[in-house]
């Protein structure tokens, strides 16, 4: 038997440190319901589904999500089962306090004390994400992010779950990809409240960086003994050509969507460019005395990267129409790369080396800060129709993405990256924003004709063989 596996250990190529952590991320409100919501107040996105249902895909809302709250049960047993040893989820704000302060909702302390609990029993540890998107409704009527007391709201929340839950989660993370709410709210109408404004969204950016360092600050000094961060999407921007001004409009690009939040996160300084840029179109936005000091001391212990495809520039082709709302395209353009490998359905592009080049890029100019792969998948629409007989997906497609990017991770940490563990997004399908189940993610499917039943994806299978070798 130990020769079968010195053997089997041999014919690993690919292999990872041993204490590598393997798992999948998910977020409350993509997850849980609402319907079986004992307390839970709403937020953005309960009240827009209600608002216009229409937007959303098979006009299905965030009340209809998988029913962790009720199978979180079922589900880690799942994830135990499968091999995982961590595991990222996200608190719902609105659960804890229904109307984003003052009154907790003891119910939601339960709930995640008892899935806390659950991981922990199963030896799967518990990554903790205090928000993903989901400003409670009751703060947006107050002008959510724009408004500098949900900076102060959510610095309660944050210390409230750090008191509640910080004696057994060792891993806080303050946002995911906070640059999303702002392009998705204030410049691009795909989250509410779908205005455009330019200058909003800087200062919604601006809030959501200083409510991040406010409450890492306050963690590092409550004694807590885990480890805080933030997760940024990070999309590694390429240039057309090495035309200088290609060059330019890729560097522009980057700093608007990766080193907005990544410089000041993990250097406390903003990115230079940035806010040359924000100065000379008169964007600045509004900083009280005191703010920089926070946002020095406030930088991250671990940075999560979630990674899904590159962005590739050109320099613009023809002035901006000077009467259109100001975007950041104003100083680029987008390039459709001839021959880029498409995930069509998605209409993402599927580049692996971008992993490589973020991970290489935080390494060599972010001090090579502790640093994992919080999010990475591939949404596939339809795949009820690779179901074999015996009810399994065969979804080698993921296999292969998955794969294919774990070889450059792995390349990142012989070459001295400091590169933690690898989470695809997600454990189980879920819903996704206005996309609702349009596009699907899991190792595990959810069944939405069969009460949600679960069903390992051949993807699940291979993973578990995956973390039982460290490799491939
Ligand atoms: C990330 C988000 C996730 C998830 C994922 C897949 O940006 O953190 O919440 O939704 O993208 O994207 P989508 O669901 O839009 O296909």
């Amino acid at each position: 038997h130990t020769e079968m596996k010195d053997i089997e250990k041999q014919a690993i190529q690919y292999r990872f440190p041993s204490d590598f952590w393997w798992g999948s991320s998910a977020s409350a409100t993509q997850t849980e319901g609402t319907v079986e919501g004992d307390g839970k107040g709403p937020n953005i996105w309960d009240y827009w589904f209600e608002q216009e249902p229409n937007r959303f895909y098979d006009g299905v809302g965030p009340a209809d999500t998988s029913r962790f709250y009720t199978r979180y049960k079922e589900d880690i047993a799942l994830m135990k089962e499968l091999g995982h040893n961590s595991f990222r989820f996200s608190i719902s704000w609105s659960r804890l306090f229904p109307a984003g302060r003052g009154a907790m909702n003891q119910q939601a302390v339960q709930f995640y004390n008892a899935v806390i609990e659950e991981l922990r029993q199963a030896d799967i540890e518990p990554f903790v994400n205090l928000y993903h998107f989901d400003l409670p409704m009751a703060l947006q009527e107050k002008g959510g992010w724009v408004n500098r007391e949900t900076v102060e709201a959510y610095v309660d929340y944050a210390n409230t779950c750090f008191e509640l839950f910080g004696d057994r989660v060792a891993k806080w993370f303050t946002h995911n990809e906070p640059i999303v709410p702002v392009e998705g709210g204030y410049l691009y109408d795909f989250h509410y409240p779908n205005e455009v404004d330019f200058g909003k969204a800087v200062q919604v950016g601006y809030h959501t960086l200083l409510s991040s360092a406010s409450a890492i600050k306050a963690y590092k000094e409550g004694g807590y003994k885990g480890k805080i961060g933030i997760i940024l999407n990070l999309t590694p921007t390429y240039p057309r050509s090495q035309h200088p001004a290609d060059v330019k409009a890729a560097e522009i690009c980057d700093a608007f969507f990766n080193r907005s939040f990544l410089d000041p996160s993990v250097t406390g300084e903003f990115n230079p460019l940035l806010v040359e840029l924000l100065r000379q179109e008169g964007f600045l936005p509004s900083i009280e005395e005191g703010d920089r000091e926070i946002i020095r001391q406030g930088t991250v212990d671990l940075l999560g990267i979630n990674y899904y495809q590159p962005r590739r520039v050109k320099a613009r082709e023809s002035l901006p129409n000077p009467d259109a709302p100001f975007v950041p395209e104003r100083f680029f353009d987008y390039y459709a790369m001839p021959g880029r490998k498409m995930n069509e359905m998605r209409g993402w592009e599927i580049y692996e080396k971008g992993i490589y080049d973020i991970l290489t890029n935080v390494r060599q100019n972010y001090g090579n800060i502790e640093c994992f792969i919080s999010e990475n998948g591939m949404g596939v629409q339809g795949e009820e129709k690779f179901r074999d007989a015996q009810g399994m997906i065969h979804d080698e497609y993921r296999i292969d993405f998955i794969r294919e990017h774990l070889k450059w991770v792995q390349r990142a940490i012989t070459e001295g990256s400091n590169v933690k563990g690898y989470h695809l997004w997600t454990f189980m399908d879920n819903w996704s924003w206005t996309n609702a189940y349009k596009n699907r993610y899991g190792f595990v499917s959810v069944d939405l004709q069969n009460e949600g039943k679960r069903s390992v994806k051949q993807s699940g299978h291979w993973f578990k063989q995956v973390i039982e070798n460290n490799g491939f």
